[in-house]
């Protein structure tokens, strides 16, 4: 079977790094052999470009800006990193993706889909995931789990009806989507989401070998 590309989505708070080692063990114990990546990031260049968007700044970042550099890093990420390791028949798993760009940047900040999808289409071509898990929950829920963790980066220092927006871009990407994107109801305790993850990922890969 060729490389197939996964990736993880959701808002603040979600438990995407939780769950990402548990699709690392799924990976493993079927014998795949796989590349575990995150965006923004990925690569020494697209890892910098991380910092400079998550720093909190007092400078305000313009929309565009922060638009570009996304898909500055993304374009880096995948000459050096997602596409050598598709093309070499390895499997893909990437903590976030361009659907977080359409949810944050489009939903979340208002700016053009269309424009998105120009910039999608410079960057990447043709390729898209082969399977999507968008992890749901209630944004105050989200919110209040990720305010056990460290200093807030520049994106989580935004309002709740930001993130109302992000949660619903993400839930309209699922249903415009229906054959890509599974959505897992993350405000389950662990073991029960983990479960829906297992699920999802047997089924995407008997549909695969068949
Ligand atoms: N961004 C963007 O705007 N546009 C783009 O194109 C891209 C990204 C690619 C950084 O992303 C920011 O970049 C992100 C969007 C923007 N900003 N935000 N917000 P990131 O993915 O690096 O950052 P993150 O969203 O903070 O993800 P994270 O570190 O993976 O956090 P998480 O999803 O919240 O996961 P967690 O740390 O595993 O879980 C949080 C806590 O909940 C933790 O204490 C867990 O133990 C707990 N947890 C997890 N699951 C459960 C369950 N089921 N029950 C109870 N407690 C749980």
């Amino acid at each position: 079977m060729h490389g197939k590309f996964i990736t993880i989505e959701g808002t603040e708070g979600v438990g995407k790094t939780t769950n990402i080692e548990f699709i690392q063990a799924w990976l493993n114990s079927r014998k795949l052999d796989f590349v575990s990546t995150r965006e923004p990031g990925g690569t020494p260049l697209a890892e910098q470009i991380r910092e400079l968007l998550l720093t909190p700044r007092k400078e305000k970042v313009s929309n565009s800006a922060e638009l570009l550099l996304m898909f500055a890093g993304r374009a880096q990420h995948l000459d050096h990193v997602i596409l050598p390791a598709i093309q070499s028949g390895r499997w893909v798993l990437c903590d976030r993706f361009t659907d977080a760009t359409y949810a944050y940047q489009g939903y979340g900040r208002g700016m053009d889909k269309a424009l998105i999808a120009q910039l999608e289409q410079l960057v990447q071509a043709d390729l898209r995931p082969n399977l999507t898990l968008i992890l749901d929950i209630p944004v105050e829920i989200g919110l209040k789990r990720a305010s056990q963790r460290s200093t807030p980066d520049r994106f989580e220092r935004e309002q709740t009806e930001f993130f109302e927006r992000v949660r619903q871009g993400y839930l309209s990407i699922a249903t415009e989507s229906p054959e890509r994107c599974v959505v897992i109801d993350a405000s389950q305790p662990l073991e029960d989401v983990q479960r829906d993850i297992a699920e999802a990922l047997n089924d995407f890969l008997a549909r695969e070998q068949s």
